[in-house]
């Protein structure tokens, strides 16, 4: 089988890709992405805020050579995977907050890879030999989105993320770095977005930035709500609307998605029960138990307990939820993470209908409060019904 021409055995892996349940599929050379200059001006600027595996030296390298992931490496199968699964109404009457599209379902990092393994071993079966690889989804040191142009996936639009012509931006990218030499395909170098600039004007906390076509991380909603460990910066928690795990606004608004986007059929990436909206209170309200048992498997794990509460508290602030109010005191005065009460002292000064109220919870924890970073938001707080 080794003696396959390479041009036959490159359309039989993309027919392999798609039978997986891959939606597209390019393949191109290993050679340095073209702009490596970007990149160090977002690491040089601070962009990766706190994502210090965006910046260490070592992965620098290897963004700017992936011989260095895999010596002899020759040609890199990129492969794109549709995820939108149309709309979903919330199944509550109670406040709900709202999950990026990615994390509706099942950890893609866990479904993708092994179907990227099974693309590996059907390339070695048809080979009649091992080869030497290396496969990523989002889990490598590869700037996955110049690989995807270059392999005629798509262009990469104003918001930073790939867009395929076809079917736009609701795609999860992955690649197989390979021994092989095989024949690439014509990149996409047209920029589609021509003068559009939806996704600037619609991002509420102005992380694209323009110019640059980059993302401040520090800004996005995406980053503070699923990396952020600490305290969201106070001046961005009012521009989080109801957002509490990603955000998809520069992609909803994307004219290229709302002409193109087709649902998925693929059951990997259906949305779990409740999912797309899960209701604020419980989430603030949650037990550890409960939340390791609600989100076994499923992105927003990532996040941790104390993370999803921080992010719920921050939610509900924002809608100022009549029946969140309750909740909001007790975890002011009662949740375990202090993260978590240093938050809810922040929203509860957003319910601005009930200020003397809330002047007096306030109060009332102040007087109770012994962590300083607490001690802090409540002033801060307070001070906030005062101006
Ligand atoms: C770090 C990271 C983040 C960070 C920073 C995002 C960012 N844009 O930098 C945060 C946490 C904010 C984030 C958020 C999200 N992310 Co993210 N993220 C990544 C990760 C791990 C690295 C991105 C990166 O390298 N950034 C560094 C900067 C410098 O790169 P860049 O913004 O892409 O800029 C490049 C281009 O703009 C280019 N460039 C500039 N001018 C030009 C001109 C031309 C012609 C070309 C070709 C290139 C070019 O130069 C830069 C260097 O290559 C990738 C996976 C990966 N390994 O690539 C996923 C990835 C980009 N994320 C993904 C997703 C789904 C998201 C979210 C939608 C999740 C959500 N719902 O909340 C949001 C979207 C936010 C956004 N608009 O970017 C997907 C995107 C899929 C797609 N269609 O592109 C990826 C590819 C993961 C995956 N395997 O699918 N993410
Ligand atoms: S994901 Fe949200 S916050 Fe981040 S750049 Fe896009 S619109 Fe702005
Ligand atoms: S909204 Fe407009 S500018 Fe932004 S990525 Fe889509 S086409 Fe490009």
């Amino acid at each position: 089988m080794s003696s396959l021409p390479n041009l036959h055995l490159s359309q039989t892996i993309k027919q392999k890709a798609f039978a997986l349940g891959f939606t597209l599929c390019g393949i191109t050379s290993p050679e340095p992405p073209p702009h490596l200059a970007h990149y160090a001006q977002w690491i040089d600027n601070g962009y990766h805020a706190e994502m210090g595996y965006m910046a260490s030296e070592r992965n620098r390298e290897r963004r700017a050579d992936i011989q260095k992931i895999l010596p002899g490496c020759k040609s890199v199968i990129v492969l794109a995977t549709n995820y939108y699964q149309g709309d979903v109404a919330p199944q509550s009457h109670a406040p709900t907050g709202k999950v990026g599209r990615y994390a509706w379902n099942d950890d893609y990092h866990d479904v993708i890879k092994a179907r990227l393994l099974d693309l590996v071993a059907y390339i070695e079966e048809t080979l009649g030999h091992a080869v030497n690889q290396r496969v990523y989804t989002d889990t490598g040191p590869i700037l996955e989105g110049e690989f995807a142009q270059r392999a005629g996936l798509g262009w990469l639009g104003k918001n930073t993320l790939l867009i395929s012509p076809k079917i736009g931006s609701w795609v999860l990218l992955s690649e197989i770095l390979l021994d092989v030499a095989l024949p690439i395909d014509d990149p996409i170098t047209t920029d589609h977005c021509g003068s559009c600039t939806r996704c600037i004007e619609a991002c509420p906390t102005e992380a694209i930035l323009e110019d640059e076509r980059l993302i401040d991380a520090n800004k996005c909603i995406s980053y503070q709500t699923i990396e952020q460990k600490a305290a969201i910066p106070v001046d961005l928690r009012s521009q989080f609307e109801d957002w509490i795990f990603g955000c998809d606004i520069c992609q909803e608004v994307c004219p290229w998605n709302t002409r193109f986007a087709i649902p998925t059929l693929d059951p990997a990436f259906l949305p779990r029960p409740h999912l797309p909206t899960p209701e604020l209170v419980t989430l603030l309200e949650m037990e550890q138990a409960d939340f390791s048992k609600a989100f076994k498997g499923s992105p927003i794990k990532r996040t941790k307990r104390r993370g999803m509460a921080r992010n719920a508290a921050v939610a509900l602030g924002n809608m100022q939820a009549a029946n969140g109010f309750a909740a909001l005191q007790t975890a002011l005065q009662q949740h375990d993470e202090p993260l978590v009460r240093g938050h809810a002292a922040w929203a509860l000064a957003q319910y601005t209908a009930e200020i003397e109220t809330v002047k007096q919870v306030l109060q009332a924890a102040l007087a109770l409060e012994t962590n300083e970073m607490v001690l802090l938001e409540i002033k801060n707080a307070y001070a906030s019904l005062l101006a």
